[in-house]
């Protein structure tokens, strides 16, 4: 079998066990939305800089700017260049560290950005909450070359504000040679015991995402990641600071480059791509050793998508659809890919993605693997819970 040939055995594997347990995406390929359905795209209005629809084209002039916030170390920033040459459009480019923290962004009155990265639960969240724009499909050629499985998913039913991005897991990265056996369960972190053990072999990283860490804290105490009951989330916050004293550090936006390659750190709270990064920055092509691995933990873990969207308060919509459907350009998203090590669901890519990464099973894993995966959906009001548990354990 071929390595092309054994990743779309994979994939489709992916698709079965997803489906199977209720995930995120639905397939959907015959109930794609009418492509007048998103018709919210705005005449251009007194308050949009873009200019208003050219007669010959039909379509509005681009903005001279557009403002990006997305996920710290999430796209190779040379294809931003790459846009901005090619269409004479500055983008102004932001990161964030968690959807908490682009949600608080927002809420605290941010209304310059145009272009956002949230991931499944927050963009349900967002929706309800008014910040996202419809996007006009019709602006989103591209969207052809995802692969249907990734739309229509439950938290932005046909793809009326977003567009997928790239996919991933979180697990536990560690350091091979730490003289420790590798981590197989949430015990190995946090098991206060354990935790030591790992303080003393290099040190400790978890995400700085309150959801993430919470979901991690859930599943090593045998509850789900979408657990409301605020007696098991306080259960989860104690755990969590049972282990606080051997963290060396919060960190999801630069971890990889900072902590994880140059061996700052022996164990990490780990989004799937960064932990492949970590694996391959550190490979050793000779022994065909690397000095990091990636493990989901036996207990399970949680499995998301992040998503390309368009603020409700950008006056830029026309030009944030373009920038979009250059991303899904094949090339274009495999080389963020390629990038990244994240999985990406344009099917278009696959072609010009390396083939360590196609068939890298820590980023598109094997289906025992994707049966022990659970979605974050969102959770409505218990979010002022969590920021509540997040102060709490971020300050003592
Ligand atoms: C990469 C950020 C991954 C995003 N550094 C996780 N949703």
């Amino acid at each position: 079998m071929s390595k092309k040939t054994i990743f779309f055995a994979l994939l489709v594997v992916f698709s079965l066990v997803i489906s199977a347990c209720g995930g995120a995406a639905v397939p959907a390929a015959d109930s794609e939305p009418a492509q007048g359905a998103a018709s919210s795209e705005q005449p251009a209005a007194q308050t949009s800089s873009e200019q208003p629809a050219a007669e010959s084209s039909g379509q509005p002039e681009l903005a001279k700017e557009l403002s990006v916030y997305n996920w710290g170390d999430y796209i190779d920033e040379s294809l931003l260049t790459q846009y901005e040459e090619k269409y004479g459009v500055k983008i102004i480019y932001d990161t964030f560290a968690s959807n908490e923290d682009l949600l608080a962004k927002l809420q605290a009155g941010a209304t310059g950005y145009d272009v956002i990265f949230p991931s499944d639960y927050m963009v349900a969240q967002m929706i309800e909450l008014g910040m996202l724009a419809e996007v006009d499909k019709n602006n989103i050629p591209n969207l052809k070359n995802i692969d249907p499985f990734f739309l229509n998913a439950p938290y932005d039913p046909n793809n009326v504000h977003c567009v997928p991005y790239q996919w991933g897991t979180t697990g536990l990265a560690y350091k091979v040679d730490s003289g420790l056996e590798p981590p197989t369960s949430w015990a190995d972190l946090f098991d206060p015991a354990n935790a030591q053990k790992w303080q003393a072999a290099g040190g400790i990283n978890v995400l700085n995402d309150q959801r993430e860490l919470m979901a991690a804290a859930l599943k090593y105490l045998g509850y789900s990641l979408n657990e409301k009951d605020e007696a098991k989330l306080e259960e989860a916050k104690n755990a969590i600071l049972a282990i606080k004293p051997y963290i060396k550090t919060f960190n999801s936006e630069d971890y990889d480059d900072s902590l994880l390659i140059p061996g700052e750190v022996a164990l990490s709270h780990s989004w799937s791509g960064d932990a492949a990064k970590a694996y391959w920055e550190t490979y050793d092509e000779a022994s065909d050793t690397s000095q990091w691995g990636y493990v989901i933990p036996k207990e399970g873990a949680m499995v998301w998508q992040d998503n390309i969207c368009v603020t409700a308060t950008s006056s830029k919509k026309y030009t944030a659809e373009h920038f979009m459907n250059f991303l899904l350009e094949p090339e274009v998203i495999a080389a963020v890919s390629n990038y990244t090590y994240y999985a990406n669901p344009n099917l278009a890519a696959n072609q010009y993605m390396d083939e360590a990464i196609l068939n890298d099973p820590s980023i598109y894993p094997p289906k025992e693997v994707m049966d022990k995966l659970e979605w974050a959906q969102q959770l409505g009001e218990t979010i002022f819970v969590y920021d509540r548990l997040w102060t709490e354990i971020k300050s003592q």
